[in-house]
């Protein structure tokens, strides 16, 4: 019986920090039907969601349990494939249409949970970060490589971009569907 205390330590732990970094934002008010919604794992590099998400004003957890800083954007298409792209593999949200925009949460911190308010309808949905870190995040590197020009893609595949981790290229994004 008594191992079960550090469980539930880590829970009221994860639930404190939400709590703390909601409290930052005024503009989130409480989930109106009480449902609960899925939440948003974030790492490196990959987003998993736990729950369901219903339609409606829904409050969403988001929990970075990675290291680094990540953001979550949400944009409605039915898969991943059929998002715009730049030439380093991150998604161009500029080529994005208007209405497909749910709403995003920028700069989430390593090791930090938030909350966030997105209206939903019944459809299907891609949430995915499109941060792309630098090399020297990694460290280390002094003239090593670094000066590859931008979009040297020498492997074909998308992760060599010299600039570092294209989040959404490593794979950093979850599709899900509202009923
Ligand atoms: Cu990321």
């Amino acid at each position: 019986m008594r191992y079960r205390t550090p469980a539930l330590c880590a829970t009221t732990l994860l639930l404190v920090a939400g709590c703390a970094t909601n409290s930052n934002r005024s503009n989130s008010t409480a989930s109106p039907s009480g449902t609960s919604a899925g939440t948003f794992v974030l790492s490196e590099f990959k987003i998993t969601l736990d729950g369901t998400i219903p339609a409606g004003p829904v409050t969403v957890a988001i929990d970075n349990q990675g290291g680094e800083t990540h953001e979550l954007v949400i944009v409605a298409a039915d898969k991943v494939d059929a998002l715009p792209r730049k030439s380093d593999g991150s998604v161009d949200e500029d080529k994005l249409a208007e209405a497909d925009k749910v709403g995003e949460r920028a700069d989430i911190a390593g090791r930090t949970s938030t909350t966030a308010t997105f209206t939903f309808e019944p459809g299907t949905y891609d949430a995915f970060c499109n941060l792309i870190d630098d090399m020297g995040m990694s460290g280390g590197t002094e003239g090593d490589g670094s000066n590859m020009p931008m979009g040297g893609n020498t492997n074909g595949t998308m992760m060599d971009v010299a600039t570092g981790h294209v989040h959404f290229a490593e794979g950093m994004y979850v599709t899900f569907t509202v009923k």
